[in-house]
C-alpha cells in the first residue's frame, strides 16, 4: 500500500501558529487561554473537521514522560511487546489494523479509556510506571476534551454547553486511548515502491472527538474540501482536534467528520497519542434537538452508539461508515 509523496508537498498548507488566521494561511488555530473564538472554532469544525490547540494547560513534564515510556515500550523485543496483547481490539498490534484486512507500516497499543484507570489484561504486563503516567495522562485529555466540547457548543449557539461534554463525563463513557509508533521506513522498501509508505490509511474516526498530540515528525495529513491531501506541520507543543463521526450526526452534518491518514516519514520515526472521546453505548446518536432549524429534519436514521460501534468494527478502513445510516 503505497502512495506517492508528491502531492503531499504541493497541498502543503503554511501554518501561521496566529489564533485568528484564517483558513487560506493554514490549519486553524485555537488559543484556549482566550475567550471562546466562537466563530473560528465554528467555521474550523464545518470547513475542514479540524484544527489545532494551543495554551491547552497539559504539563509537558506529563506529555514528554508518556512519550519516553511508550518508546521504552516499543523498543522491546517483538516477544515482550506481544505480552500486551495483540490488538482484536485492545492490546500491542503490529501491522494490522482493525479486523478486515487493512495493514499500514505501524505498531501501536490501544486500550479502553472509558474508566479513570487504564485497566484490564493489556496494560497487566505493562511497568506500573508506565500505567500510572496512563492514567494521568487519560484524565488530562479527557478534561481537555470536554472544555473543547463546551467551546463548541457555544460556537453552535446551543442552549446548554453540556449536551456533548456530559457523554464523556458520564461514566459509562465509552472512550479509546491509542498510541501510535510508525517506525522510519527502511532505504531499502521506499526504493523498492519509489513513493512514501502508509502509516494508517485513510478514514474518518467514528467517535466524537479524537485529540492527538505527536512528536515532532510529520506524517499526518486531512483531507481538503476539494478531497486534496493537505499536509498538517508537526507541532508536539500543540494537541490536533479531529471532529469524529458521531459529531457530524449530533450537529446534523454542521461539522464534518474529517477524513485523514498517516505517511510514514523516510527519516524519523513518529510517535502519536490519541484519546477518543466515545460516548456511552446506550446513548441515542441523533442531532441534538436545540440546534435544529424550524421544520429542519434530521439526515441520518437514529442509531445507539452500540449500534455504530458494531457496524464500525464490521467495516474496513476507508469506508464511509455513515453512508448507511443516512437517510435516502
Ligand atoms: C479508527 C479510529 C480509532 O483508531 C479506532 C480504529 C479501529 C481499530 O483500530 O480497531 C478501526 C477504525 C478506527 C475504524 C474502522 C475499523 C475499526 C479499524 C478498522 C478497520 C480504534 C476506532 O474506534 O475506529
Amino acid at each position: 500500500m503505497v502512495v506517492s509523496s508528491q502531492s503531499v508537498l504541493d497541498d502543503s498548507l503554511s501554518e501561521t501558529g496566529n489564533p485568528i488566521n484564517n483558513f487560506k494561511v493554514g490549519i486553524p488555530v485555537i488559543d484556549l487561554s482566550r475567550a471562546t473564538q466562537k466563530a473560528l472554532l465554528f467555521q474550523a469544525c464545518k470547513e475542514y473537521g479540524f484544527f489545532k490547540v494551543i495554551n491547552h494547560g497539559i504539563p509537558t513534564k506529563l506529555i514528554e514522560k508518556l512519550e519516553q515510556e511508550a518508546m521504552r515500550f516499543f523498543n522491546l523485543s517483538q516477544t515482550e511487546k506481544e505480552k500486551a496483547g495483540h490488538g482484536h481490539p485492545f492490546g500491542y498490534g503490529s501491522k494490522r489494523i482493525g479486523p478486515n484486512g487493512d495493514v499500514g507500516w505501524i505498531e501501536y497499543l490501544l486500550f479502553s479509556a472509558s474508566q479513570q484507570y487504564v485497566s484490564g489484561r493489556f496494560t497487566a504486563s505493562l511497568p506500573v510506571s508506565f500505567r500510572k503516567l496512563l492514567d494521568a495522562y487519560i484524565k488530562e485529555v479527557k478534561t481537555l476534551a470536554c472544555n473543547i466540547l463546551e467551546r463548541m457548543a457555544e460556537g453552535l449557539e446551543l442552549e446548554s454547553k453540556d449536551v456533548q461534554s456530559k457523554m464523556l463525563q458520564n461514566e459509562k463513557n465509552d472512550s479509546f486511548f491509542r498510541i501510535n509508533h510508525y517506525p522510519t521506513c527502511p532505504n531499502l522498501l521506499k526504493a523498492q515502491c519509489g513513493q512514501n509508505m502508509i502509516g494508517f490509511g485513510e478514514h474518518t474516526d467514528p467517535q466524537i472527538i479524537s485529540v492527538l498530540r505527536s512528536n515532532n515528525t510529520s506524517g499526518l495529513q486531512i483531507s481538503g474540501k476539494d478531497g486534496n491531501w493537505i499536509s498538517v506541520p508537526s507541532d508536539s507543543n500543540s494537541f490536533f482536534i479531529n471532529v469524529g463521526d458521531t459529531l457530524q450526526v449530533l450537529t446534523n452534518g454542521r461539522f464534518k467528520s474529517v477524513k485523514h491518514r498517516v505517511l510514514a516519514d523516510g527519516r524519523d520515526s513518529r510517535l502519536s497519542m490519541i484519546y477518543f472521546a466515545g460516548p456511552p453505548l446506550t446513548e441515542k446518536i441523533a442531532p441534538i434537538c436545540s440546534l435544529m432549524d424550524d421544520g429542519e429534519e434530521s439526515l441520518y436514521k437514529e442509531f445507539t452508539w452500540s449500534e455504530y460501534k458494531m457496524s464500525v468494527f464490521k467495516s474496513k478502513l476507508a469506508d464511509n461508515r455513515l453512508q448507511i445510516f443516512e437517510k435516502t
